[in-house]
């Protein structure tokens, strides 16, 4: 299967989960007011539970429709218009390969640079992987505060999207503890 036939299915399959949710969740409320009319209904008190139903169905299509206008919302989703400039990163013990464009070769084969020049005020999309264990590329700043991170696994292509609005010098850091030399896996962003 290929990298984009399975971020459409991850999409479909993370909707199924959350409507399965949001069905489990109506059943038990619904399941909750049904018992408490029935309890009531012997008393004759039809006309305030049919008011109830009401707030109960009032309620859940608000939920519904707000979880939608938030699902539109989220940082990551993904825009088909939107314009980036990509690079493919490679963590390797104990270094980080990188190279501007998206890489067709073999993580392993990838020839890339510890250090890599990037535009200001672009959204910059890594595509990251790894050519033996699990790494995490992290981004600093120079103050050292962490600006993103995503985790490099081999077999894996995760993507990281990132917009660098100030120009200056970045250090890429792993954040994975990959063995004896991984405090001293950095690479350079130059934000230009
Ligand atoms: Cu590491």
């Amino acid at each position: 299967m290929n990298f984009l036939a399975k971020l459409i299915l991850q999409d479909v399959a993370g909707t199924i989960i959350l409507a399965g949710g949001l069905l489990v969740a109506a059943v038990v409320i619904f399941l909750i007011i049904s018992s408490n009319k029935g309890e009531n209904q012997a008393s004759g008190k039809n006309k305030f539970f049919g008011t109830k139903d009401r707030y109960f169905w009032g309620s859940a299509l608000f939920l519904v429709c707000i979880l939608f206008l938030f699902l539109s919302l989220l940082p990551n989703r993904r825009n088909g218009n939107e314009e980036y400039e990509v690079v493919t990163v490679v963590g390797v013990q104990w270094d980080w390969l990188m190279a501007v464009g998206q890489s067709n070769q073999k993580p392993d084969e990838f020839i890339g640079k510890n250090e890599i020049s990037v535009p200001v005020n672009k959204t910059i999309k890594f595509i990251v992987t790894s050519s033996d264990v699990t790494h995490s590329f992290a981004i600093y700043n120079k103050s050292g505060v962490l600006l993103t991170q995503i985790q490099a696994m081999p077999q894996y292509k995760n993507e990281l999207k990132y917009v660098f609005t100030e120009k200056g010098k970045y250090t890429i850091l792993c954040l994975e503890y990959c063995g004896l030399a991984h405090p001293f896996m950095a690479g350079t962003i130059h934000v230009n």
